[in-house]
């Protein structure tokens, strides 16, 4: 079955084209020649997988989804959360938010923080959610330089490195991302593909 995954996010995407079920046909945006901006305005991160997800099928007819995620960090009240890709501002640097969250955390010895991320999977027009949630610390300081985002100060509990530390293959198959997507490939498998 061919199923478009609606992100501008090429990492996202990396991430998840070799892990979903193979018997997946991933498309990306660019593969169908999709160039609308997709809106993300519901105020949560569930909301924004589902209008997503449901914004691209009601403009295409093709079964798709959406993965809105965000990083959730305790001692600042839970932020950034949804405004996490621009939460310095609106040119949504990595590094801008990165030194944004380190500057607000300075000081601060509650390090506690998780990323979330919801997929919302549209079939034939129904929504279908899947969440993974993956604990762990910010660092005080940048430690690594792969990955993306918040990557480089966010250290998963029972790791020594940051996700951006981390061989790709490792965060591929550890994260919030990883965890969402195992829960989607078995739903696929039990409802669809079997
Ligand atoms: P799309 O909406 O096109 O999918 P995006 O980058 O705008 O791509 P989100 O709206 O989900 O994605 O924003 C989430 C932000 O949270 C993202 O820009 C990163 O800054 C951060 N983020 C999400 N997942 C992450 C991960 O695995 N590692 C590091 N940062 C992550």
């Amino acid at each position: 079955m061919n199923i478009v995954f609606a992100t501008n996010n090429l990492h996202k995407i990396r991430e998840i084209e070799n892990y979903i079920d193979k018997r997946v046909c991933l498309k990306s945006l660019k593969d169908i020649g999709f160039i609308k901006e997709i809106p993300e305005t519901s105020g949560t991160i569930l909301g924004n997988a589902i209008q997503k997800a449901r914004f691209l099928f009601d403009e295409t007819g093709f079964d798709c989804f959406a993965d809105d995620s965000g990083l959730e960090i305790e001692a600042i009240n839970n932020r950034p959360g949804v405004d996490s890709a621009h939460f310095a501002g609106p040119q949504r640097s990595h590094s801008d938010n990165i030194n944004k969250v380190l500057s607000e955390m300075l000081g601060c010895e509650n390090r506690k923080a998780l990323f979330k991320t919801v997929f919302a999977l549209c079939l034939k027009g129904e929504i279908h959610v899947f969440e993974g949630i993956i604990e762990g610390t910010i660092t005080n300081s940048i430690h690594g330089i792969d990955g993306f985002g918040y990557d480089p100060i966010f250290r998963p509990i029972g790791f020594k490195e940051t996700f951006a530390e981390m061989p790709f293959e490792l965060k591929t198959k550890i994260s919030h991302r990883a965890i969402a997507l195992e829960k989607l490939n078995f739903w696929l498998d039990v409802n669809i593909l079997r």
